[in-house]
């Protein structure tokens, strides 16, 4: 008998693309290029086709987690911190294009939090993915019903001050970046960590900044949703350390009030696993 068609998932964040093959759980090829700083998303797209382009005919669907919301097909950043693309990008039909296949089109921290629901940390209860990385995205799975639309984007919190900067524009891998440089000029997120466990104060001070504000937001969003399990993920969020200072951060906090924190176990495939079984359920958002 055939093998089963597999099914193409992309998954395009504000720092890298991957592109995969998967059935069911299994992730049987890759392919991963930095998300380019210019150009515009159908030129990456026709590009990340050109790539995979000995793929074809073992998919017959395709899923595509993006950062920034996807709504009719239609992709659009929150924050072109995190990702500067065009509003309402024809997302869908460009890539029902270039596949020649049906398209199921998602936010990439929802098909992720689907994921680590379905076949890692979530183990199928309640629960709320955070990915910590450029921005910081969220996912909410209730009742084994994942929330669509805007629910999940924590990083799109406003604080309060005058610039109304976002939540994640003061904790994740920007902000990091940034506070780092008048002491390592141009240091990136990763270098701060290595830094951090090397010793180095200033490098500690602004990792468990990061995760302070993590923690408190964990904290927040027990109280909105009383999830069983908070999952968290991201570059910034598996870095060595980080889930260590959240915990560190909530310790005082009485049982009945502190989150149940877990490392995100699908790690970087999180959200190629969870949008190719979206696509396989058809389950629109
Ligand atoms: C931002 C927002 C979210 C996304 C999150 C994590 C944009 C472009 N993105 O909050 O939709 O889920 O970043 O994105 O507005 P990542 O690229 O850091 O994984």
């Amino acid at each position: 008998m055939a093998q089963a068609q597999a099914t193409l998932s992309i998954d395009l964040g504000g720092t890298k693309m991957l592109a995969a093959l998967v059935r069911g759980q299994a992730v049987l090829e890759t392919h991963k290029v930095a998300t380019p700083r210019s150009g515009d998303p159908a030129e990456w797209l026709q590009a990340l086709f050109d790539a995979i382009a000995a793929w074809k005919g073992r998919y017959d669907k395709v899923g595509v987690a993006v950062t920034g919301i996807v709504d009719d097909g239609h992709w659009s950043a929150l924050n072109r911190n995190t990702l500067d693309i065009p509003d309402r990008f024809p997302l869908t039909d460009t890539v029902a294009a270039l596949s020649g296949v049906s398209v199921l089109a998602a936010n990439d921290a929802q098909a992720a939090a689907w994921g680590e629901f379905s076949f890692g940390a979530g183990r199928r209860e309640d629960m709320v993915f955070l990915t910590v990385s450029t921005g910081i995205g969220g996912g909410i799975v209730l009742n084994g019903r994942l929330l669509g639309g805007l629910a999940g984007h924590f990083g799109q919190f406003r604080l309060d001050d005058a610039a109304s900067h976002t939540l994640e524009d003061q904790v994740s891998g920007h902000w990091i970046a940034r506070e780092a440089n008048p002491h390592q000029e141009g240091a990136t997120a990763r270098e701060v960590f290595a830094a951090a466990s090397a010793g180095q104060d200033w490098a500690r001070r602004i990792v468990e900044t990061s995760a302070r504000q993590t923690a408190l937001l964990c904290r927040n969003i027990q109280l909105a949703l009383d999830p069983k399990r908070i999952v968290i993920g991201g570059s910034i969020g598996l870095a060595p350390g980080y889930i260590t200072s959240i915990e560190a951060a909530l310790s005082e906090l009485p049982l009945r009030l502190k989150p149940s924190i877990h490392a995100a176990e699908l790690g970087e495939n999180a959200g190629v696993v969870g949008i190719a079984d979206l696509a396989e359920r058809q389950q629109q958002l």
